[in-house]
């Protein structure tokens, strides 16, 4: 067997031990997202008010994420359709390793109203040629990491309601 073949199989193997995750390049950063939170500001009646959306992100790398104006942002999508534009969206250009961004959404809200949006999704939104710009501090890793969605229903379970 050649070293390239074994090399492919060794990969492959890899692949398949890690649940198919990529392998990152070593200190690398990562823009990851952390949660999806709810919380009602305002009540209007028992079953009803303002809600606030917050999306949390991370870089959870050990290193700086250095990037430029316009290559990312946070967005907050009301409903699992992403082919519709986010209600909320951050711009950004660097993020310290450990350190946290934030996306916020206001919406007002019926705990009665039968079409309550199915899910509210937070994406890291990356150019496509953020690998390819020359520019290292960018190329964050893994990707796997970079969507998370929560149920719309959740808001209707927020202990702030009325009884
Ligand atoms: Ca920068
Ligand atoms: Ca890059
Ligand atoms: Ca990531």
């Amino acid at each position: 067997m050649n070293t390239r073949l074994l090399l492919a199989l060794g990969v492959a193997v890899l692949a398949l031990s890690t649940g198919g995750c990529p392998i990152c390049p070593e200190g690398s950063p990562n823009l990851a997202v952390v949660r999806i939170d709810y919380e009602i500001i305002e009540t209007t009646s028992a079953t009803s008010g303002t809600v606030r959306v917050t999306g949390v992100i991370t870089n959870s790398g050990t290193s700086t994420y250095d990037s430029g104006a316009g290559q990312q942002s946070i967005q907050l999508y009301e409903g699992s359709n992403l082919q519709q534009a986010p209600v909320a969206q951050t711009d950004f250009e660097d993020l310290a390793a450990g350190a946290t961004l934030t996306v916020t959404y206001e919406t007002e809200w019926s705990t009665s109203n039968e079409f309550i949006p199915d899910y509210y999704v937070l994406l890291i939104n990356l150019d496509p040629d953020l690998h390819l710009d020359g520019n290292e501090a960018n190329d964050e890793c893994p990707a796997t990491d970079n969507l998370l969605s929560r149920p719309g229903s959740e808001v209707n379970d927020l202990p702030g309601w009325g009884s």
